[in-house]
């Protein structure tokens, strides 16, 4: 399915490829995830791009932070969308959200990369660093406040996901149950775009979109009252991904703190760490022998694999009796998918191999799973992840997902996160 034909070509040099989809999707001072399909500022993607950057550019890095931060909300939150200009060929636009922002966005969050990538340009060169991070480090703050307060339930300290685009995993099995209860009744018609760019079954259902269309209506007219939506709200999920991610960001934040002599921010951040060990054993699950997602609602855990709960070890979080069946489980699900990681279990009934979250292989995730397993010692496990990422790369391009059973394509194409994951450690 590849468009790219000279990359069969001999010579065909995939690092100048990359460099040119940052180099076209960058706007100014931020990136688009790609061209037609996603035409606006998203989260996490700017993160895995500022990461890509970092290694031609680190002055351009630290914009692609920045400017994701203009939009960055009264009470904290950095949105997952940032949408800089109308673009009508993404449903839904910034109408639809309903903000009243300087910066139009979206009004859920996103996987919190940010602080680590932080961390890593700031450590690359220290002096630049200096400079860009003073007024970066009290946003970082502010928006893992906003997690640590907004997104949990009083007393708890599990992190809620309250809408499927927060976790970045949209249609992933780990929200069928939540989302089954979310009436989608009275939803005001709307036109699907993404179904002009890209294959259907490759993308999340007419039945989900009703769904998560309904969820931003019920938090546009609650005004995005973030406390009363993870309260009260129709749907409220406890996501090994942002647990893990945020963990992790905490421990990078910490260290940040201590750069820059905040010792208040020390304290505070120890309170949150202590929090996140709590939040992660309450995902394990032991009758899959992985950690799994957890409706908030009914206790009920997801009962599948997914890749991001492989990211106990880029958490921080270790625990060897866990551990030794997490390892069992990993090497079961690598064994069974040729080009690793993929998203879902791949024996499981709900595996798809190419639709979107609930099954294909993601460039970012296996660069967040590879990173953990190698700072706790599972060299083996980490360097098949990476030369599977390598490899699929190599053979089909830098799309936004790959087949994990065939290597193939899916998705957009010319994609700027596998493009940056390339640059950062893949190649
Ligand atoms: C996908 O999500 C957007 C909604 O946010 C969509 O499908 O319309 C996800 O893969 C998400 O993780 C990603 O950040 C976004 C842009 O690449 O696309």
């Amino acid at each position: 399915s590849t468009d790219d034909t000279s990359l069969k070509k001999p010579g065909y040099d995939l690092d100048k490829r990359a460099i040119q989809i940052l180099r076209e999707n960058s706007w100014g001072d931020y990136t688009l995830p790609t061209k037609g399909l996603y035409p606006y500022q998203w989260n996490w993607d700017s993160m895995f791009v500022a990461l890509g950057f970092s290694e031609i550019d680190l002055d351009r890095a630290w914009t692609e932070v920045e400017s994701l931060f203009q939009g960055q909300w009264k009470n904290g939150m950095a949105a997952h969308i940032v949408f800089r200009r109308d673009s009508p060929s993404y449903f839904p636009g910034p109408k639809v959200w309903g903000g009243t922002h300087d910066v139009p966005t979206s009004g859920c969050s996103q996987p919190p990369v940010a602080a680590t990538i932080v961390r890593d340009l700031y450590e690359k060169n220290p002096e630049i660093g200096k400079q860009r991070l003073p007024e970066l480090f009290p946003r970082l703050m502010r928006w893992h406040r906003w997690f640590h307060t907004m997104r949990v339930i009083s007393g708890g300290s599990a992190i809620a996901v309250t809408h499927p685009w927060e976790s970045g995993r949209d249609n992933s099995p780990d929200w069928d149950d939540a989302l089954a209860d979310v009436d989608p009744t009275g939803v005001t018609p709307y036109q699907r775009k993404d179904l002009g760019h890209v294959d259907a079954a490759m993308r999340p259902t007419n039945a989900e979109y009703d769904r998560y269309i309904k969820l931003v209506e019920y938090g546009r007219d609650c005004g995005w009252d973030h406390t009363q939506i993870t309260r009260e709200g129709p749907f409220a999920v406890a996501d090994p991904g942002i647990t893990f991610i945020l963990m992790r960001a905490d421990r990078d934040l910490q260290a940040l703190a201590k750069y820059l002599d905040k010792e208040s921010a020390v304290h505070e951040i120890d309170t949150w760490l202590y929090r996140d060990q709590i939040a992660a054993s309450y995902l394990w699950n032991d009758e899959i022998n992985a950690y799994s997602a957890r409706n908030l609602r009914t206790g009920q855990h997801a009962d599948g694999v997914s890749s991001v709960g492989f990211l106990s070890y880029y958490g921080g979080i270790t625990k060897p009796k866990r551990d030794a069946k997490l390892q069992k489980t990993l090497s079961r699900i690598l064994d069974a998918a040729p080009y690793s990681v993929p998203s879902f279990d791949p024996q499981h009934p709900k595996f798809d191999s190419r639709r979107y979250w609930r099954g294909p292989t993601w460039a970012i995730v296996n660069y967040l799973i590879a990173r953990g397993l190698e700072e706790y010692g599972f060299e083996e496990k980490a360097t098949r992840i990476r030369l599977d990422t390598r490899k699929v790369i190599q053979e089909s391009g830098f799309f936004e997902y790959f087949d994990p059973m065939t290597g193939e394509g899916s998705g957009g194409n010319h994609f700027t996160w596998t493009a940056a994951i390339w640059l950062a450690w893949a190649s």
